[in-house]
């Protein structure tokens, strides 16, 4: 592809961004005899795990499964050292992982791409950085990640704080001093409730400020047992295969019945195992908790009534009792978190009792009162799966932006492909079950799949791919449809893009399971890339 003297300088492929998508897609492209080039904003590999260094910042899926496994070496060498693991543990995995294949050579870091555009005539993408470079390639391939733009809050007088300010998404990497200060955290999602345990400690004061209280359960997290890791390090592909076979590509047990078809006490034993198992397994303790309401409602009061044992205040127990669909919103693995609302030195402000008015100079102004605070954190989550793409400037054919194209919410075929953006992929796009699935193997799943499509165009000597727009409609239908089965689509979550103000409303990832996605992409390769017009 890459042979002809007049494409000498052309790329077959521009991967943007190095995180865990980026870095693959590239040793898949070296693999398969193509010529790459990665852009990342970052200084370095790890994406997410590149800007999310935030105290407390850990993965709510365990590592031995949030790993890659293209590579049995790799696997077998690599020695995780917790059940779940902390950034700075993911991020050495990345650096381990980019050096081990010599990667880095073919990424330009610190170099964010601002534009893209599709020359129809020539069939080629030119790519603009932040750096002035200009480059041309064959094949677009987005590896932005899904929770990678930040999301500013729509709050007065931000700017006019005084004191430090951080965003839980771009952490400093120098760390922060939290000893004898005063903080306000906006925000309890994921980064809030991993980091307020560990900032309460330090800390001389924390507030809190909360809008809608989150289901947490406790990770449990604890050492690996070596006893463990070398029982599934003889058998790995197996337990793969066995991740693989499930709705999110994780280990825990799915349940059988419905919440309501066992008894009270056969229930309760049910969610007590798992909240001592510990993490996303509460999810799956019944097989109905994410389409009947009724039994849905039996796991969120059971996560309840451990908010009430836990916290000493009632009121502030009744405070962090979250009254929507149980995992509606992300379900929130953390440790010590409803633990940390006894001690003396932290707060809840409810939002919706006093809502903020703006930000002062000093602090946090609610209809209430002022709060005072040397640091205020921002821990108010991302412009979900379509914020990076979006932020790009990418022009289709005929000039067609992205952005016009997914104003009304995005649309794609099988979260790979855009009709109108032809030799653009998109790895873990919207309509792909990404961020409701286990993403490191879901991430190989869309790499390899990228990686044999290449491959095979290459051998039909065929340098154009574009999603068909019927196709496209008829899985984004699919997906609505199936997603307004679920009772996911009842709260104001990330997945729905309802954090981010003038958002369309729209249920971005597949929300089918893996299994079912899977082999919808199997039957497209197998039928000759059904859904897309190869040339
Ligand atoms: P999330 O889960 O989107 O949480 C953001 C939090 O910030 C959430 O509690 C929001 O309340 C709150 N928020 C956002 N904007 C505001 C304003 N303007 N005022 C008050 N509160 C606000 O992001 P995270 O970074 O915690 O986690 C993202 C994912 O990363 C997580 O799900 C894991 O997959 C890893 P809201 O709920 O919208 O009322």
């Amino acid at each position: 592809m890459n042979g002809s003297k007049e494409h000498d300088q052309i790329c077959d492929a521009i991967v943007i961004g190095a995180g865990f998508a980026g870095i693959y897609m590239l040793y898949v492209l070296r693999k398969a005899g193509l010529c790459a080039t990665a852009f990342e904003t970052g200084g370095d590999v790890g994406g997410t795990w590149y800007w999310n260094r935030y105290p407390g910042a850990r993965c709510d899926t365990e590592s031995l499964f949030y790993s890659y496994q293209f590579d049995d070496a790799l696997q077998q060498d690599w020695n995780w050292t917790e059940r779940y693991p902390a950034q700075p543990e993911i991020l050495r995995y990345a650096q381990h992982v980019a050096e081990r294949f010599d990667l880095k050579r073919d990424i330009s870091f610190n170099t964010k791409i601002i534009d893209a555009r599709w020359d129809e005539r020539a069939q080629l993408w030119t790519v603009a950085t932040d750096t002035g470079r200009r480059n041309k390639c064959r094949f677009l391939i987005s590896a932005v990640g899904c929770l990678s733009a930040v999301n500013m809050p729509d709050i007065d007088g931000l700017n006019e704080f005084t004191g430090e300010r951080y965003q839980t998404g771009l952490w400093p990497h120098e760390g922060v001093d939290f000893r004898n200060k005063t903080v306000a955290i906006i925000g309890t999602g994921s980064s809030a409730i991993q980091s307020i345990p560990i900032i309460t400690e330090q800390a001389q004061n924390v507030t809190v400020f909360q809008r809608t209280p989150n289901y947490v359960v406790p990770a449990q997290n604890r050492p690996l047992d070596p006893a463990e890791v070398a029982r599934i390090k003889a058998d790995y592909p197996a337990f793969r295969a066995k991740a693989k076979a499930t709705y999110s590509g994780n280990i825990f047990p799915i349940g059988g019945p419905s919440a309501l078809d066992v008894t009270t006490e056969e229930r309760e034993r049910e969610y007590e195992n798992r909240w001592h198992t510990g993490g996303l397994g509460l999810m799956g303790a019944f097989q109905d908790l994410q389409v009947n309401q009724a039994s849905n409602e039996t796991a969120a009061e059971f996560v309840r009534s451990k908010i009430r044992k836990i916290v000493k205040d009632p009121e502030v127990a009744r405070k962090l009792s979250p009254t929507n669909t149980f995992g509606c919103k992300r379900l929130c693995v953390a440790t010590n978190y409803y633990e940390t609302y006894n001690r003396a030195n932290i707060s809840l402000i409810d939002l919706n009792d006093t809502p903020i008015k703006c930000i002062t100079a000093n602090g946090v102004r609610t209809t209430k009162r002022d709060y005072d605070v040397d640091i205020l954190i921002l821990a108010t989550g991302f412009d979900a799966m379509t914020g990076a793409l979006n932020r790009i400037n990418i022009q289709g054919t005929n000039g067609q932006k992205l952005t016009d194209a997914w104003r009304n919410g995005p649309v794609s075929y099988l979260g790979l492909g855009v009709n109108g953006f032809p030799n653009m992929f998109t790895i873990t796009g919207p309509g792909s079950p990404s961020v409701l699935t286990n993403m490191i193997p879901t991430i190989e799943q869309h790499v390899n799949w990228i990686g044999a499509c290449l491959v095979a165009m290459s051998k039909k000597n065929a340098t154009r791919i574009e999603a068909i727009k019927s196709a496209q409609s008829e899985w984004v239908a699919y997906n609505a449809g199936l997603a307004d089965k679920s009772l996911r689509v009842t709260c104001n979550s990330w997945y729905l893009g309802a954090n981010v103000s003038g958002k369309a409303r729209v249920f971005m990832p597949f929300v089918g399971g893996l299994p079912m996605y899977i082999e919808k992409c199997e039957e497209v390769v197998r039928e000759d890339y059904k859904g897309f017009v190869i040339t």
